[in-house]
């Protein structure tokens, strides 16, 4: 054995799904004293201004609107298309995908994902549109970009908008450029938990100038200037203190890609011979951003995914099993005809099999081999 490295049974910290990348807290502070000596705390302020200018530069993307959240994100982006009806969306997310189109009075439709890209599947799209279908609303599941041409066939066909949930698809980029380039709106989620955060927060990317215009009013109440009110907007602005984090953060961002390329590869090399775990293979993007590491648990393996999750959480691995339950298992959706299992097969045996191990830009060779080792020897 290999006494530089963890064996089960040493104590160590705990290990999480992820933890936000820190940049050197003296580097923060000069921004905190330009904030403190402006007084300008919100509301478009400089740093929200640049930070706007800088992202869309560096995402390469004509436009992009901030946001408190990616949740108030997805939530104004429907606003701004005027979504109604119904919107064919995957079960396998994060709640706040289907949530945004409830606090919309917008009816979830269900379609299951691909077994392989675990993204909504292309082929499957069609039989769900019905005369109320007005929208698509896919996920970039852990930065795996969709079929996105596909994808545009269809609601070009049908006369369908698509808003991505790409929440997790910060930095990622397919056949030349960005994949936020794609459907008529990207949202992005900058919590904590991303790869690129700012505490809480999120964006909205877009095409054209005049659609910035109309999110910049939804996201500030509805106000075009100071007396005139266009729509029935919320409130869902981006502070000057998150912004400030947001423009450090960037000046450090490919080290913190770097970092997490670097603890995948390795996952993978120490896993790639342990019967019945399956890493989710690397998608095709030019550039991935490796926001989550998810295995799935297999038949083979000694022990079932949740014996597993259980196990590692014993020894203070707290591996995640992003994402079960699917969406439609909750109580606000459960009886939606789209929500049977019979209907989302490949979701259900995804959510029932997948288990993200930590990764993060600085989580050490010593405890990747460590999670490795427990797994292997489980
Ligand atoms: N669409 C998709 C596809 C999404 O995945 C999300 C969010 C959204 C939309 C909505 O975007 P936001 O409105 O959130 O911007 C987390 C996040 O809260 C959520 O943002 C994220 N997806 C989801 C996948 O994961 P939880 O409840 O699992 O997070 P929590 O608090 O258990 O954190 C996980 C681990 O991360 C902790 O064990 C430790 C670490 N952590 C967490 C926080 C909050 C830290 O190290 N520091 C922190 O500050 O939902």
């Amino acid at each position: 054995m290999n006494h530089d490295f963890h064996e089960p049974g040493d104590m160590h910290e705990p290990l999480y799904v992820t933890r936000p990348y820190m940049p050197p807290l003296a580097e923060f502070i000069p921004y905190l004293e330009q904030i403190w000596q402006n007084r300008q705390l919100t509301n478009a302020g400089p740093f929200h201004q640049q930070l706007e200018r800088e992202l869309a530069n560096y995402l390469g993307v004509e436009h992009l609107a901030l946001f408190a959240n990616g949740t108030l994100a997805l939530v104004t982006a429907l606003q701004a298309l005027r979504i109604t009806g119904e919107v064919i969306t995957t079960p396998y997310s994060f709640v706040a995908t289907a949530h945004s189109l409830l606090w919309n009075g917008i009816k979830p439709v269900f379609v299951d994902i691909d077994s392989v890209t675990l993204n909504l599947d292309p082929e499957k799209i069609e039989a769900a549109i019905t005369p109320q279908t007005t929208a698509i609303l896919p996920v970039h599941v852990y930065g795996r970009p969709c079929g996105v041409e596909r994808i545009q066939r269809i609601a070009d066909i049908y006369g369908l908008k698509v808003i991505y949930d790409a929440a997790h698809a910060f930095g990622v980029n397919e056949s030349g450029g960005s994949l936020l380039r794609h459907g008529d709106l990207s949202v992005l989620s900058f919590h904590a938990t991303k790869v690129f955060t700012t505490f809480e927060g999120g964006a909205i990317v877009c095409a054209d100038a005049k659609m910035k215009a109309r999110i910049d009013h939804l996201k500030n109440f509805g106000f075009a200037d100071e007396v005139t009110v266009v729509a029935p907007g919320i409130n869902a602005k981006m502070n000057e203190v998150q912004a400030a984090f947001g423009l450090l953060q960037l000046r450090h961002i490919d080290e913190a890609l770097a970092g997490r390329q670097r603890v995948d590869a390795l996952y993978r090399e120490l896993l790639k011979d342990v019967p019945g775990i399956h890493c989710v293979p690397h998608p095709d993007s030019e550039r991935h951003n490796h926001s989550y590491f998810p295995i799935l648990v297999g038949s083979e393996y000694p022990i079932t995914r949740d014996a597993l999750y259980e196990k590692l959480r014993e020894h203070s691995i707290f591996a995640r099993r992003y994402f079960y339950p699917l969406i439609s298992d909750f109580p606000m959706y459960r009886a939606l005809p789209s929500a049977t299992h019979a209907n989302l097969a490949n979701a259900k045996s995804a959510a029932d099999a997948v288990l993200c191990l930590p990764i993060y830009p600085d989580l050490s060779t010593q405890d990747v081999t460590m999670v490795t080792n427990f797994i292997r020897e489980a």
